[in-house]
């Protein structure tokens, strides 16, 4: 791929924290990985990420697998009977962005609540939930989201979770948490995963996004829960060998890339007061709370916007008509926020033509 660089030769990629690559000492780690059998469970490293992220999150067990996505869907398959109903927010990842897995592996139907940047409230909740009766599908399962990607990194607070999770709780619902970016929220609020993961039966958590290592994610639960799971990786394809390679790179970033995510949150809330004082930005400051930066173009088009910032050497993605996004990361230093700010400024006053 042959991509525009920066006048320094550096290309600033904001598209996603998905972009990043091994740092050395990671390579290193995975490099001198000891390895086994997955599928056979003898490859000691991914045994020990995996007890070591059961106990991050506060939970008896955890599961390695490929993806974030594969992790959502082993997590709607195992908690879910074909036939049944699960609730989600219009815009969350399980329901947005998954290729429609829940109909297509799991069978399952998708109700949806709308919330504000992703958050919705107990009561939003029960109204959309009926009373069991032959004609409805049996409502199983209620997920959110973590931080909430489409929801422009949104946290959700302790008091929000326990709300939703009493209703839940009283209508006999399971819950389960996309939390591929429950790093950032962490170290947002201040409140550890293990914490903002206790009321669910399931979280599942990324360590190739803010955390930076090339591949991977994880499901943790119950230890039968994780055991009928474990199935369900097969079935869907998610067994792999050798795969201590990969997992040392996810537990280099385990213990030592999640306190700077703090780094990319500052990064973040600059570029969206630098780009608050653009002609033919619209941008809520305030909205940055983490990692992810949403922003409107007055003006034109956003894929066009996108088009020529990425000739500039600074990259985001178009996420509708007129919104763009762009996640902070650790390949993005502060230099390269004010170099890009820059490159952006010129853009759009038009001096740098
Ligand atoms: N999100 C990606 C894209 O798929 C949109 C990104 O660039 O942000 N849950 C959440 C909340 C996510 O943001 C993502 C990835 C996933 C799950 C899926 O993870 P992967 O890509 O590992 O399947």
């Amino acid at each position: 791929m042959s991509a525009s660089s920066t006048s320094s030769g550096k290309q600033i990629d904001l598209r996603s924290d998905t972009v990043t690559l091994p740092t050395p000492a990671m390579r290193r780690a995975m490099a001198e990985a000891m390895v086994g059998d997955d599928v056979f469970g003898e490859d000691p490293t991914v045994n020990e990420l995996e007890a070591q992220t059961a106990v991050v999150l506060g939970k008896e067990a955890a599961l390695f697998v490929p993806s974030g996505t594969m992790a959502n869907q082993i997590a709607v398959r195992t908690h879910t009977e074909h036939g049944d109903e699960i609730v989600v927010e219009s815009s969350a990842h399980i329901y947005y962005y998954e290729a429609g897995g829940p109909a297509a592996l799991s069978g399952v139907m998708c109700r949806c609540v709308t919330g504000r940047r992703g958050i919705f409230s107990g009561a939003d909740l029960e109204a959309v939930l009926r009373p069991p009766d032959q004609h409805f599908p049996p409502t199983r399962l209620v997920c959110i989201e973590n931080t909430h990607n489409r929801g422009g990194g949104s946290v959700w607070r302790l008091d929000q979770i326990a709300d939703v999770a009493a209703v839940a709780k009283r209508r006999g619902l399971r819950l389960h948490m996309d939390g591929a970016r429950l790093w950032n929220a962490a170290v947002a609020t201040g409140v550890s995963e293990r914490d903002l993961a206790a009321p669910f039966d399931s979280v599942s958590v990324c360590f190739s996004k803010g955390l930076g290592a090339p591949v991977g994610s994880a499901l943790a639960g119950s230890k039968e829960f994780i055991a009928r799971a474990r199935r369900f990786r097969k079935q869907f394809g998610g067994g792999m060998r050798q795969a201590g390679i990969i997992a040392a790179g996810a537990l280099h970033a385990l213990h030592n890339h999640r306190s700077r995510l703090a780094e990319d949150h500052a990064n973040a809330k600059r570029l969206a007061q630098g780009l608050s004082r653009l002609p033919g930005v619209a941008i809520d400051v305030e909205s940055v709370e983490t990692n992810i930066v949403l922003f409107r173009v007055t003006g034109g088009s956003a894929t066009e916007f996108v088009r020529k910032l990425d000739a500039l050497g600074v990259r985001m993605l178009a996420t509708g008509a007129d919104t763009i996004r762009a996640v902070t990361n650790l390949n993005v230093s502060g230099e390269d926020i004010t170099v890009a700010l820059e490159i952006i400024a010129a853009m759009c006053t038009g001096s740098g033509n």
